[in-house]
């Protein structure tokens, strides 16, 4: 098949999956064409299935913003032609859906045909997309895209319940690459950061409100109050300032690391002990996966799509959000050397079932199916 993805190029997990989706793809011999305005940061090779075509932002001094979507779906025409793509996969609604949408009503008037696949992520449904002065794009273009695809149950029966939809959504869940995400053995690196045998605590994220960065710390003193411990935070993002203030205040920083942006997360998951995810809301957790297939468990908030990965009692624990005394007591638990070996195994367990190997087919069969429908509906309208 020859396949366009279109997705935010950084470094959150929408743009994580999609890209790596297209390798994925582009190894099973598809044509992938990536279509977005800066080469995705997981993007670091490219091959003969392999493409990028970057969306040219025109700026106007007329523009006090200049007009993305427009350039999107011009460049979505300019290569479902040229290239003659066979399906759009978009990934996030906002703008990507209703850019496809637009794309695809220019390219019916030449009598093009191209079915579009829309994926939800998250927060384009459960926050932003919600938002009044989204909703009403969001919903149309939800309806209008010819295949749809969620990535839980959750997310699934949130996007019912806040939308009025029209189309079945399929859940095909987030997966991980166990070649690439596996626990490796860097002893140098964890006598390092613990030299006296410490318990390490990671947290992943892009530090927004919604991670609730402020209960990782939190959670981190207070285990830290109990044992020897360190925390890694890996990532950046608005609450950075005010965890970094936090840190101070209670007197933590000589044990606590912000590592920013990282490219190999998995070296540092590799000598970690557990891994926190306290989110307000989480639609699947991309990040506890990567953390669980690094043998490492996890303490999350019981939100979203987090039940549906992570195991209560057995890759860890599930707590109300906010609940950071629970969360505390919890990450002791599995942190007592009696326990955490049986929980870094059931982490690594879980994991495999969420192996790209299992997914991937998963999305080529629905392609399939939604290139199907899509063809025969324009044959009977002809
Ligand atoms: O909030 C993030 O972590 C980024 C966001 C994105 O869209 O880039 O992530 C969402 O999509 C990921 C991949 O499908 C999911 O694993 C995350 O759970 C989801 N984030 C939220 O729902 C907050």
């Amino acid at each position: 098949m020859k396949i366009g993805i279109v997705c935010y190029p950084t470094f959150g997990g929408s743009g994580v999956v999609a890209t790596e989706l297209g390798k994925a793809l582009a190894k099973e011999g598809h044509k992938i064409h990536f279509i977005t305005y800066s080469q995705p940061s997981r993007l670091d090779f490219l091959n003969e299935n392999l493409s990028y075509h970057e969306v040219n932002i025109r700026s106007y001094p007329l523009f006090e913003y200049a007009p993305y979507e427009l350039a999107l779906a011009s460049k979505m025409v300019d290569v479902v032609k040229n290239e003659r793509l066979d399906l759009l996969h978009v990934h996030y609604a906002i703008p990507h859906a209703s850019a496809a949408y637009m794309a695809k009503q220019i390219l019916k008037t030449q009598g093009i045909t191209i079915p579009v696949v829309t994926t939800l992520h998250g927060t384009d449904i459960t926050l932003v997309g919600k938002d009044a002065s989204y909703e009403p794009v969001v919903t149309f273009s939800i309806n209008q895209s010819d295949g749809v695809t969620a990535v839980s149950e959750d997310l699934r029966k949130e996007t019912y319940q806040s939308f009025r939809i029209t189309n079945d959504i399929e859940v095909i869940p987030n997966f991980i690459d166990l070649e690439k995400f596996k626990k490796q053995k860097k002893d140098h690196f964890k006598k390092a950061i613990c030299p006296n045998g410490e318990a390490l605590v990671v947290h992943t994220s892009n530090f927004r409100k919604v991670k609730r960065v402020g209960d990782v710390i939190t959670i981190f003193a207070n285990i830290h109050n109990e044992i020897p411990a360190k925390l890694l935070l890996i990532g950046d993002g608005p609450e950075r300032v005010r965890a970094e203030a936090q840190c101070r205040e209670l007197g933590i920083c000589d044990d606590v690391r912000f590592l920013g942006k990282l490219e190999a997360v998995e070296e540092v998951l590799s000598v970690a002990d557990l891994f926190i995810m306290p989110s307000e809301k989480e639609s699947f957790g991309l990040a506890a996966l990567e953390a669980m297939a690094c043998e490492v468990p996890v303490i999350s908030t019981n939100t979203g799509g987090l039940p549906e990965l992570n195991i209560q009692g057995g890759t860890g624990f599930l707590s109300n959000v906010g609940d950071v005394e629970d969360m505390t007591r919890k990450s002791l638990f599995v942190l007592d050397k009696n326990n955490l070996p049986r929980f870094k195994e059931n982490a690594l367990r879980r994991a495999k079932e969420f192996d790209i190997s299992r997914i991937l087919p998963l999305y080529e069969s629905y392609y399939q199916q939604v290139m199907e429908k899509t063809a025969a509906k324009s044959t009977n309208l002809t």
